[in-house]
């Protein structure tokens, strides 16, 4: 199961959130806080604070591009 980390109102999670329902992909999200100070879970999982962070087995995407170019050269053809 894929995980994302982000807040609702970052305009980049907003974009992988459409992404991964356009995909009908199903994932764990983790709500994080809007304070960077307080992302130490963010941290711990990618090395750096920003979101949104894709989680996908071993990978870590911690790019809204990278995860977008991910979501879309392994899940594209589950759309249909
Ligand atoms: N991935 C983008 C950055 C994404 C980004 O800026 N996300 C915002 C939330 S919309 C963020 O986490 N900013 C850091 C902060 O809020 O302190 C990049 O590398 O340019």
């Amino acid at each position: 199961m894929m995980t994302l980390y982000q807040f609702e109102s970052c305009p980049y999670c907003q974009m992988v959130r459409q992404r991964m329902s356009d995909l009908l992909l199903t994932y764990v999200c983790i709500n994080i806080p809007r304070d960077r100070s307080k992302r130490q879970q963010v941290i711990d999982v990618s090395g750096q604070p920003t979101v949104p962070v894709l989680v996908d087995g071993d990978i870590v995407l911690s790019d809204e591009e990278d995860i977008l170019r991910h979501l879309d050269a392994h899940y594209v053809s589950k759309a249909g």
